[in-house]
């Protein structure tokens, strides 16, 4: 049986492959495979059942694609995808991460140099053989030396982004909870924890039949090298150069074993030195008495983090920085959750040049998660190509305005997503700006000023009575981009003062503001928004991401704006608007 999820990961795979085989990611090809991942994402019907012809009705599925995953249904693989594999192995299909090595360039670069990997492109740039290539020059071979640098890619153990980690890890467990061997299946490790970069993927089963399970994991369509395989532990290579392991374990020593393997491994040492103040073990199997043997508590985490006086530990929070010796005190914070969130602060339509779905479908798909409040910020002008003129904002507001009467338990705002500026400034003027009801701020360009002129244009509009929150402040792309460099203490302490918002953007590609910057924040009273800044109504779903985000910052529910009632939430917003 092909599940949804492998369908999407191939598609996926195609899509990066293609990318490199076309020299463009705006190919036609390339974007027959986004329209059918998109068209598939958003339907809720069971793929892996249909026949050609309802497989062609779902949008954005064109025959050719539809023949793909028919070939993928009836065979267990796709001849063009496996061609393309040997054509670009994953460590070359990982250089196109780093920011300006575009595909073409990139092709040119294996042709002329036989850079086929990280180590052959270091090797390139210390003997300076990439300037002397056509469109590269000496800038060039410094401007990738740092971002390989900044991205953290240089290393045998490059980390994978969550955006890639996370679907893998969610379409496994799901195929292997669907075996009747299985109790119980779990992604954990770093993933669990929410880390926005993961070594590998960890899968941990409960059943007592492990070698059916182990046999399927091992021949999973996405699997490409079997590079260990036990009774009960196997590891296995993702033809995406993905390593994940997965250990299956009895039922009653699930709890144990979800605690050790979710880790961290310092908050895993931290737990075991209670376990052994009490002449108790702690592993994988559970907590033990030393002397009688009798097990203590095995079967549930929350069982175990009892017996040795905790308070449950969220995975987020695991990281042992603080959090056993809050949780002894019983004092962790109440930290924000999915259900406290009563609306959604930055939300695009395609009045935004990138924005994918009508304002009509983007409210009522706000509506069906009953929030309270809702702000559309579309790109403000300017934003070159993706913005709004002054005309085009006024006319939405009207719409906005009609559209309320159909939606009586929910405040629809009119916002605008505005630029910063190389020196702070925003789009349009100060009038027409306090015309909206709301408006985030964020760094679309420049993004390698310097520490001291970034965190300038950030205190800068900051400063500006129109801007109610700033935008993934940071400006990363996990694994891709490296975020602007800023003082954050000081940007931190002036969001306070100014009574302004730091969003936490749940797009699984961003998750920005960092963690780092986040408990930066908590530390300073910054008050938050978590957002999805969705362009197309598939993308709610972040608004998860972007609690766990804030999870891992240490973000209590009381800090989020977005949690408060509207009245709230308007006087906050109000109040620096003076
Ligand atoms: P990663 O894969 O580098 O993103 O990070 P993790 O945290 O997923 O680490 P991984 O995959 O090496 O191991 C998964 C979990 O297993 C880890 O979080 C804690 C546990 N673990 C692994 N090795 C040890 C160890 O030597 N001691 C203890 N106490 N726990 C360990
Ligand atoms: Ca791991
Ligand atoms: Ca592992
Ligand atoms: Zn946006």
């Amino acid at each position: 049986m092909t599940s949804k999820g492998q369908i999407l990961e191939a598609l996926k795979e195609l899509r990066t492959l293609m990318t490199l085989e076309e020299g463009s990611p705006q190919a036609f090809r390339v974007r027959a495979y986004d329209n059918a991942i998109q068209g598939l994402e958003s339907s809720t019907a069971d793929v892996s059942a249909m026949s050609d012809t309802e497989l062609v009705a779902v949008k954005g599925v064109g025959k050719s694609t539809a023949a793909k995953i028919r070939e993928l249904i009836d065979t267990g693989s796709i001849k063009k995808l496996e061609g393309l594999r040997e054509k670009y192995p994953p460590e070359f299909v990982n250089l196109t991460r780093i920011p300006g090595l575009g595909p073409k360039t990139l092709l040119m670069i294996r042709d002329r140099l036989g850079v086929q990997n990280l180590d052959d492109l270091q090797a390139a740039l210390a003997a300076e053989q990439l300037r002397d290539l056509p469109g590269l020059g000496q800038k060039s071979e410094e401007k990738i030396a740092t971002a390989i640098e900044r991205l953290g890619l240089h290393g045998k153990d490059t980390r994978t982004p969550i955006v890639e980690a996370l679907p893998l890890a969610r379409s496994i467990v799901a195929e292997l909870e669907a075996l009747p061997e299985v109790k119980q299946a779990d992604y954990c490790g770093s993933l669990r924890r929410f880390r926005e970069d993961i070594g590998d993927i960890d899968i941990l089963v409960a059943s007592t039949r492990p070698g059916p399970v182990m046999e399927h994991f091992t021949t999973m369509p996405s699997v490409d090298e079997v590079i260990g395989h036990g009774d009960t532990k196997s590891s296995v290579l993702t033809t995406r150069g993905l390593q994940v392991d997965l250990r299956v374990v009895k039922p009653g020593e699930y709890g144990a074993a979800l605690l050790y393997f979710t880790g961290s491994k310092t908050h895993n040492i931290h737990l075991r030195q209670l376990a052994l103040d009490r002449e108790w073990t702690l592993n994988e199997y559970g907590l033990t008495d030393v002397e009688t043997d009798e097990v203590i508590a095995a079967k549930t985490e929350a069982s175990i983090y009892k017996a040795l006086g905790l308070e449950f530990v969220p995975p987020t929070l695991r990281e042992d920085t603080g959090e056993v010796e809050q949780a002894a005190a019983g004092d962790l914070p109440k930290l924000v959750e999915l259900s406290d969130i009563k609306g959604d602060l930055h939300y695009h339509t395609d009045l935004s040049g990138d924005g994918r779905s009508s304002l009509e479908d983007m409210v009522a798909a706000a509506a069906a998660r009953r929030y309270s409040y809702l702000a559309i910020t579309d790109h403000g002008e300017d934003l070159t190509i993706n913005g709004a003129s002054r005309k085009q904002m006024l006319a939405q507001r009207k719409e906005i305005t009609a559209l309320q009467e159909d939606y009586p338990d929910m405040r629809l705002l009119h916002g605008s997503e505005l630029n910063i500026g190389r020196d702070g400034s925003v789009d349009y003027d100060l009038e027409f700006l306090l015309g909206f009801d709301y408006t985030v701020a964020s760094v679309h360009s420049l993004f390698d000023l310097d520490q001291n002129q970034q965190t300038e244009r950030v205190l800068q509009a900051m400063a500006n009575p129109a801007v109610s929150a700033i935008g993934h402040l940071s400006g990363r792309y996990i694994g891709r981009r490296p975020g602007i460099e800023l003082d954050l203490d000081a940007v931190m302490e002036a969001a306070a003062a100014t009574g302004t918002m730091i969003e936490i953007n749940g797009a699984l590609d961003r998750l920005d503001a960092t963690p780092e910057a986040i408990r930066i924040g908590v530390k300073h009273g910054v008050t938050f928004v978590i957002d999805t800044d969705s362009h197309h109504v598939n993308e709610l779903v972040r608004m998860e991401y972007g609690v766990l985000n804030a999870q891992r910052g240490w973000v209590e529910k009381s800090m989020v704006a977005n949690t408060w009632p509207t009245k709230r939430f308007l006087a906050f917003v109000d109040k620096k608007r003076g």
